[in-house]
């Protein structure tokens, strides 16, 4: 019986593995390239924050610092603010747009700006100048720190110290020996039971020992019960009141040994294994905080220590495992990270480098964000201080986009969700704000907004006048629909184009001396000019940023109307809007200009890069305008390479558009600077830390992310109407591999290299259409094997190969030189 049993399994084991086989064969066709095992690592626990390793849940987050004697963990939930709901519009404010408009539009932007500081900003002291914990704008903040003290009797130093994160399991630990026994950690932050898990273990028995407690600086209380350690508070609400409520509770298993309670700590003495639960939550759209709290904790404290964990990885796998890369090359990982860092330096040949960094990307976006909650802030969601800097908050004139850059192209479609549910909460009140200052229909956004729902002008008019960052969001938002093709999607999506679109088609004004329709008041994100006469001024009419803003929302608005077949008098009107919106100005230097006319910009090396938003994320500057191409190059050469962080991975996507790859690489090179500080520096100080995350300074993630775009975008475009691999590879990458690069049109890539030529491309379709490809020049045959069928294709002479697939099928494409 027994022996028939067992025959069975072993017979069912073999099927298995004939299948599992099968698939592999399967994927294999189209998938190019084995992605190495990916980790950040150190031979010492982390000095300060920036060196210690980030893990994420989409909603939790936990920084342990790996210290042998004493181990801070610092701990986050993405929806801990301060502030509160507030009404920051001016009330009658649009009275003075009238005089405001006249006043910039005759040149006298001066007294424009004097007006403003009066009448135009919104009401109260808005973000508190990026200071905003305890004023009403509120501040992300850290939800506090555990802290562990371990004892290991005896005076004896550690050694074999390894700290490690790997990036493709989502699991972090820390390893080293002490007096012959070895030692271990483990730390997640569970995707499957939402909570924040640490394991101890030792070689041999009864050696873990240890005393913890958790704490926060301000508005907390820790009480102790039954074993299970309680953090409680709750924020200011920046009006004189109390604001967001939190409950964190800590609850230990332990393998052998005791444990002691304290007044706000707990003591485990002599146990062969502890694991320690961390279940934690604010009232941020929910109600039952101690029961969910409560549950949840009690949930993951029943599951088996190994399904947990088996569980948390194969969840993130589902999502990280769709992307991979592999540069052929030298790989350095048997440096530490840090190490690896200083000597990219100089060694550029460490091409596993830049694949780590990529696929880092995609690990801290599947960290920071998740459906149903909220998009990845300025810091995504690790903060280790209660006033974050900028308040960690979304600033909507570069900082929010770039979060979301390598979303859709590195195949993490879903996590465009939360973003789009944070911007459909702004309508409310940007229909309210879009009243106040321009008495106009539709919402409108202006540079930085909360989780509170904050669409007014900021504090400002240097900077806070800007108002196109409503239509940078809708953007994104119909840039995500071009990946997809999802036509349910677009109607979900199409009601805040339209109100954003409405705004803007009412709000416009009419330039005199050129007859366009402009945006007035507005800036040219944070950057200012000279005047004729000499005075530097920052508010101004239509800013080249706002015209191409606008251009794309009215064309993406238009474009969705017609294919949900709705509004055809809108379209119309859009249509007739376009044509009198400023075209992209050439300047009598040669450069693309910034403002309508022909300013000299105060700082020509400014961080933001906004006139060339059209070539980058835009698309309106390309190939097909090449004297606006060219001018566009130059004033990006003006610029210099040199910027925070953020401002050198936008660099480097637009070196990436304009196909030169090793310039890209130069602006990668620089994001991986080795930056220790973390002072603000808002001009020439962009690097990364050594856990990697980007150095603004202080750390800021959008250079992570827009740094993973541009690797994409080197690998991959599709901004033009077709499909163009490798548009941009530098020198130093000749050989290696990519799969699961996803284009517009809804086609997904794998593409195996060689020489810096394209071997073989493989173009899965996720919806039926025809999609073009852009072969490389010195391709002369090319073979395509669409369902298991092999033919010959004819080389177009445009170099465009047509190929028609329907949903779900694929072609390979064979290339010879
Ligand atoms: C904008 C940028 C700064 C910084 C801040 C958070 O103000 O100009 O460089 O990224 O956002």
């Amino acid at each position: 019986m027994l022996y028939s049993i067992l025959k069975k399994m072993a017979g069912y084991r073999l099927y298995v593995s004939f299948i599992l086989l099968l698939l592999m064969l399967l994927s294999g066709i189209c998938s190019y390239g084995q992605q190495l095992p990916l980790s950040l690592w150190y031979k010492a626990p982390a000095a300060y924050w920036e060196a210690c390793v980030p893990l994420g849940n989409g909603r939790l987050g936990a920084t342990p610092d790996g210290g042998v004697d004493k181990e801070n963990i610092t701990l986050n939930d993405i929806t801990l603010w301060s502030g509160g709901k507030q009404d920051a519009d001016m009330p009658n404010a649009y009275q003075y747009l009238p005089q405001i408009q006249k006043l910039i539009l005759n040149g006298d932007n001066i007294k424009a700006e004097e007006l403003m500081g009066r009448y135009f900003k919104c009401a109260g002291v808005g973000s508190g100048q990026g200071n905003g914990a305890k004023v009403p704008y509120g501040c992300y903040q850290v939800l506090g720190n555990l802290s562990i003290l371990y004892d290991y009797g005896t005076t004896s130093t550690s050694a074999n110290y390894v700290r490690k994160l790997a990036i493709d399991s989502a699991v972090a630990s820390t390893t080293f020996r002490l007096d012959g026994t070895g030692y271990r950690r483990e730390y997640f932050t569970s995707f499957q039971h939402d909570v924040i898990i640490i394991r101890l273990t030792a070689s041999a028995s009864h050696h873990i020992n240890f005393k913890l407690a958790i704490g926060r600086c301000e508005h907390a209380k820790s009480t102790i019960s039954n074993g299970i350690l309680q953090m409680t508070g709750q924020l200011d609400n920046g009006s004189g009141g109390l604001g967001m409520k939190y409950l964190t509770q800590v609850k230990i298993k332990q393998e052998g040994g005791s444990l002691r309670e304290f007044k706000d700590s707990v003591q485990v003495s002599g146990a062969t294994t502890a694991t320690i639960y961390i279940s934690t939550a604010t009232d941020y759209k929910r109600s039952d905080l101690q029961n969910f709290v409560s549950k949840t904790l009690e949930t993951a404290y029943h599951t088996n220590y190994s399904t947990e964990k088996a569980q948390h990885v194969q969840r993130f796998k589902r999502l990280f495992d769709r992307a991979s890369l592999t540069i052929k090359g030298r790989d350095r990982s048997d440096l530490p990270t840090d190490e690896r860092l200083e000597n990219f330096r100089t060694d550029t040949t460490d091409t596993g480098l830049p694949s780590l960094y990529f696929q880092y990307g995609r690990y801290l976006l599947i960290s920071s964000t998740r459906p149903g909650l909220l998009p990845p802030n300025l810091q995504g969601l690790w903060a280790n201080t209660i006033q974050t800097p900028w308040n960690g908050d979304y600033h909507l004139d570069i900082n929010i986009q770039m979060n979301h850059w390598p979303l859709d192209v590195t195949n993490l479609g879903e996590l465009n969700q939360p973003f789009y549910s944070l911007v459909k909460s702004l309508v409310g009140p940007g229909e309210r704000t879009a009243k106040a200052y321009y008495n106009s229909p539709g919402w409108v956004a202006h540079v930085i907004t909360n989780i509170w729902g904050f669409t007014s002008p900021g504090e400002h008019y240097s900077w806070g006048a800007f108002n196109t960052g409503s239509a940078w969001l809708c953007q994104m938002l119909f840039t995500h629909f071009e990946y997809s093709n999802d036509l349910n999607y677009l109607k979900e999506v199409y009601p805040i184009l339209k109100g954003s679109a409405t705004f803007y088609l009412h709000a416009l004004v009419r330039d005199k001396q050129h007859n366009w329709l402009v945006t007035a008041p507005s800036n040219s994100p944070e950057n200012a000019f000279y005047l004729p006469d000499g005075k530097a001024a920052s508010v101004c009419a239509g800013p080249t940023i706002d015209n191409q803003l606008i251009r794309f929302l009215f064309n993406a608005t238009e474009q969705s109307a017609r294919l949900l077949k709705i509004d055809n008098g809108f379209r119309q009107q859009l249509t007739e809007t376009i044509k009198q919106l400023p075209p992209d100005q050439i300047g009598k230097n040669g450069k693309l200009m910034e403002w309508l006319d022909d300013y000299r910009a105060t700082d020509i090396h400014h961080r933001h890069v906004s006139p060339l938003w059209g070539l980058y994320p835009g698309n309106e500057i390309n190939p097909n305008t090449p004297e606006i191409l060219q001018a566009a190059k130059a004033l990006l050469e003006e610029r210099g390479d040199i910027g925070t962080g953020w401002s050198l991975a936008w660099k480097m996507n637009l070196w990436a558009r304009l196909h030169d790859g090793d310039h890209a690489f130069e602006l990668f090179h620089y994001l991986l600077k080795p930056v220790t500080t973390t002072e603000v520096n808002m001009s020439n100080g962009g690097g990364s830390y050594i856990n990697l995350f980007c150095a603004h300074p202080p750390f800021q993630i959008d250079g992570n992310f827009g740094g993973t775009a541009g690797i994409s975008e080197m690998l991959l475009q599709s901004s033009n109407g077709y499909i163009e691999i490798l548009p941009a590879l530098p020198k130093v990458w000749a050989n290696g591999s990519y799969s699961g690069l996803c284009a517009r049109g809804g086609a997904v890539v794998d593409v195996e290299w060689a020489d810096h030529q394209a071997k073989k491309v493989c173009i899965k379709s996720i919806s039926s259409g025809i999609f073009k490809i852009k072969l490389q020049k010195e391709i002369t045959e090319v073979n395509i094997k669409t369902n298991g069928k092999l033919r010959k294709a004819n080389v177009p002479t445009n170099g465009l190969l047509t190929l028609k697939l329907l949903k779900g099928e694929s072609a390979v494409l064979e290339t010879k030189i």
